[in-house]
This record gives C-alpha cells, structure tokens and sequence, in this order.
C-alpha cells in the first residue's frame, strides 16, 4: 500500500563487518517486515543513477566508489509510516549526530560510511525499490 513501504540498502561497510545480521534483528525487532530482499552488487552505473540527485555534490565520486566497492543487501521494508520511522530508526547522515540506540550509531564509522541507507519520500521509495526489484521479487 502506498506510503508503507520504504527502501533500504544495508551498504558495502555494514557487510564486510559482518553487520547484516545484528541490522536486520533490529529492523524487524522496531516492526518492519522484509517485503523483498537480496545481496547484490551494484555496477558504477547503477550507483551514478540511484544517486543521481547528488551528481554535483563534491562528495559524489567517493559515494559512488564506496557503494560499489562491494556487496550490499537491498531490500523493501513494510510498516505504517515506513519512510519516516526508518530514518528515525537509523539516525543522522553522520554518526556523529545521530541518536543513542540507532542503527548508524552503532554500526557507521563516519558521514561517507554511513552503514544504510533509508529512503527520504514515499515517491523515493517506490523508484528505489523498483530499481531494485522485479515485481515477482516482492511479497
Ligand atoms: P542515504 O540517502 O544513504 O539514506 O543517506 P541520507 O539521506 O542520510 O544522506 P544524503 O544526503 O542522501 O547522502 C547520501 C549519502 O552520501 C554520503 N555522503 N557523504 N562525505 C560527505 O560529506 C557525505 N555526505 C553524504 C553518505 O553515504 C550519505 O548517506
Ligand atoms: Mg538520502
């Protein structure tokens, strides 16, 4: 339904430290349930349109190095209100900001590598997940 659903990528750092577990106890713990998920790999392309809206920023090319630089695991997240209670759920872009308890305090080692990613609008989240996902690929 529409506005229940948001987007989420648990990125390259979160994987390789072997956070994939500890992050998705705590997403389903807070009452999200997984609507479609998988690790993946994204290409320099794919990461240069999903984040396309900040191709003029200066941090652009280390963001793309960085989400391709390994495995992530993609995956759609259902609950009421999922786009905003997501992001509270992870906390600020830099850890240093962010609240106690939340998923980039505990797991980001820095603004760059901020461990997830969380969509910022309903519209956001329905592009992000089909990006991502074939439609046979959502439950
Ligand atoms: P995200 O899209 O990944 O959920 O993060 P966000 O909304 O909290 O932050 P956004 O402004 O959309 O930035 C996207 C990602 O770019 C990287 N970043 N690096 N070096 C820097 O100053 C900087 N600023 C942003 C982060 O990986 C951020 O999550
Ligand atoms: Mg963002």
């Amino acid at each position: 339904m529409a506005g229940n659903r948001t987007f989420t990528m648990l990125k390259p750092d979160a994987v390789e430290k072997g956070h994939i577990g500890a992050i998705l106890d705590q997403i389903n713990a807070s009452g999200f349930r997984i609507v479609a998920m998988k690790l993946t790999q994204m290409t320099t392309a794919d990461a240069e349109t999903f984040y396309a809206v900040h191709k003029e920023r200066p941090f652009f090319g280390e963001l793309v190095e960085f989400m391709t630089r390994g495995p992530i695991v993609a995956a759609i997240l259902e609950k009421e209100n999922a786009v905003e209670d997501f992001r509270t759920l992870i906390g600020a872009t830099n850890p240093e900001d962010a609240a106690e308890g939340t998923i980039r305090k505990k797991y980001a080692a820095s603004v760059g590598e901020n461990a997830v990613h969380g969509s910022d609008s309903d519209e956001n989240a329905a592009i992000e997940g089909a990006f991502h996902f074939a439609g046979r690929e959502m439950f």
